[in-house]
Parts: C-alpha cells; sequence; structure tokens
C-alpha cells in the first residue's frame, strides 16, 4: 500500500488492469502511454472508483529524449518504487514478408525503450537501495511459433536484458522479475494478426488481462525471478500446451 508503480503501455490491454488492480490494493498507479486521452479516461475512472488523484503523463518509450524528459519530471516528485515495463506490440508474419522498418520499430519500443525506461528508474533505485522492476515479456521470449519470429526475438532479448539485470540489481537491494504470459484478450492481436490466422489457433484458451494484471500485482508483493502464464495452442484438432 502507498507504493508508486509506474506502468508503461497503461491506456489498453494488460497495462489499464494492472493501474486499476494496484489502485484496488492501495498502491498508487503512475500511467504512461501514447494515448493521452484514453490515460486521462482510466486515471479519471481511478480517481471515481478508489478516491485517490491518478498521474499520467504521454510517452512513446521509443523516443529516447521523451523518456529521459518524463522520467526526470516524474522523479522530481515522486519516489518510484516499482517499474512495470509492459508497453509492446508485435506484427505477425512470415520470414519471407518481414518488413525491416517495421522489424526495427518492434525493436525500439519493445527492446530499447524497455532498456531506456529501466535506466532511468534504475538509477534512482540504486541511489536508495531499493526497488522492483517488472518486465512483461512472453512465452515468445522462451519459446517460438510460426510468424512470431520478430516479436519473439524482441522477447528474448528482454529476458536477456532482464536476467542479466537481476544480477547486477541484487547488489542493491533491486528485485527484477520477468513476467511471461500465453496469448491474451487485449488489443495486441488486431495489430499483430490482421488476418486472423494466428489467432484461431490460440482464441479458445486466450487469458483475460485481469488475470494477468492480478498475478503481475502480485507479484509485487512477493517478488519471484519469473512468472510464466500457459500459453495453449490448437493445431487442427489437437491441444498442445507450450
Ligand atoms: O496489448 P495492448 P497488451 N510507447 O495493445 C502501449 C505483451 N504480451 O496489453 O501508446 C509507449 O492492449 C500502448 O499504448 P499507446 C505485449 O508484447 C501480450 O496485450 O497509447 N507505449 C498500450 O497501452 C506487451 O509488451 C500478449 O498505443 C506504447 C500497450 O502498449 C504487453 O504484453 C502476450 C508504445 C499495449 O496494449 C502489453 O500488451 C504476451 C510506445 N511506443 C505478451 N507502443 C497478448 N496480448 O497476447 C505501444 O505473451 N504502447
Amino acid at each position: 500500500a502507498g507504493k508508486y508503480v509506474v506502468i508503461t503501455g497503461a491506456s489498453s490491454g494488460i497495462g489499464e488492469q494492472i493501474a486499476y488492480e494496484v489502485a484496488k490494493r492501495g498502491g498508487i498507479p503512475i500511467l504512461l502511454a501514447r494515448s493521452k486521452e484514453k490515460l486521462a479516461q482510466i486515471a479519471q475512472h481511478i480517481e471515481q472508483t478508489y478516491g485517490m488523484s491518478c498521474l499520467y503523463e504521454q510517452l512513446d518509450v521509443s523516443n529516447q529524449e521523451e523518456v529521459d524528459v518524463v522520467f526526470d519530471r516524474l522523479l522530481a516528485s515522486v519516489d518510484i518504487d516499482i517499474l512495470v515495463n509492459n508497453a509492446g506490440f508485435g506484427v505477425f508474419r512470415y520470414v519471407e514478408h518481414i518488413d525491416l522498418l517495421e522489424a526495427k520499430q518492434m525493436f525500439d519500443v519493445n527492446v530499447l525503450g524497455l532498456i531506456a525506461c529501466t535506466k532511468k528508474v534504475y538509477t534512482h533505485m540504486m541511489k536508495k537501495r531499493s526497488g522492483h522492476i517488472i518486465n512483461v515479456a512472453s512465452q515468445a521470449g522462451k519459446i517460438a511459433t510460426p510468424k512470431s519470429s520478430v516479436y519473439a526475438a524482441t522477447k528474448h532479448a528482454v529476458l536477456g536484458f532482464t536476467n542479466s539485470l537481476r544480477m547486477e540489481a541484487s547488489m542493491y537491494g533491486i528485485f527484477v522479475t520477468a513476467v511471461n504470459p500465453g496469448p491474451i484478450e487485449t488489443n495486441f492481436f488486431t495489430v499483430a494478426d490482421t488476418s486472423g490466422e494466428y489467432v484461431k489457433n490460440v482464441k479458445q484458451w486466450m487469458l483475460r488481462p485481469e488475470f494477468v494484471a492480478k498475478r503481475i500485482v502480485d507479484v509485487m508483493l512477493t517478488p519471484t525471478r519469473e512468472v510464466n502464464l500457459p500459453f495453449w495452442m490448437h493445431i487442427g484438432s489437437r491441444l498442445y500446451q507450450l
């Protein structure tokens, strides 16, 4: 209770639900994303429901200068306890259809954006010798399925970064957790899989964002190294758990 929790990608999906769950349990969510209007609505909902004023700021995590400005401003007024690096997106294509500009954007947001936000908050946490950084990676960062090659590569990179950070951070009493969900019912797939070809294999088994958010907020109370959530996949008439 009373902890300041910064959430990137808080304007929809898992990030939005984490914000509600944090507020519900007495924490103070700080919302970051590009869609300022959606953040304003979510902040208003939190104010009305939980009676707390909720900070939000527009931020494109792939813009290094914006990351510096926004976090410097936040850190001048708020002692950040927890950072949830959740902003991210995927575009699923067969390898022969990869668009390199799109691939670069995925790396800019999912990997470099996460590293930039981490660096700002981590250096603050190092000074106070406490804190918790939670990185939303994916089961795609542990295994990979067809059509997800670039996205999976970004999430493998997130896990590599997270595992290295965890070792360094332990010296400063800072916890580092990786969260690896399977497919979740959010806006993610409206961008990731416009053809619906991927979704049809996993739709029936998708996780609810509220469930994932609860698991992430549980981890804030009892930090663990990694949270692995189920990934079920239907291929033809057979059901696989990855
Ligand atoms: O997706 P969605 P999820 N700068 O689309 C924000 C991972 N994941 O909640 O900027 C800052 O509802 C965007 O905000 P806006 C996934 O890889 C998902 O499912 O306003 N923010 C929105 O708030 C991702 O890391 C599944 O457009 C940026 C949020 O990110 C995380 O879960 C499975 C941004 C995306 O919300 C949340 O995704 C899995 C930028 N440049 C892992 N670009 C799944 N859904 O199946 C985007 O294993 N955002």
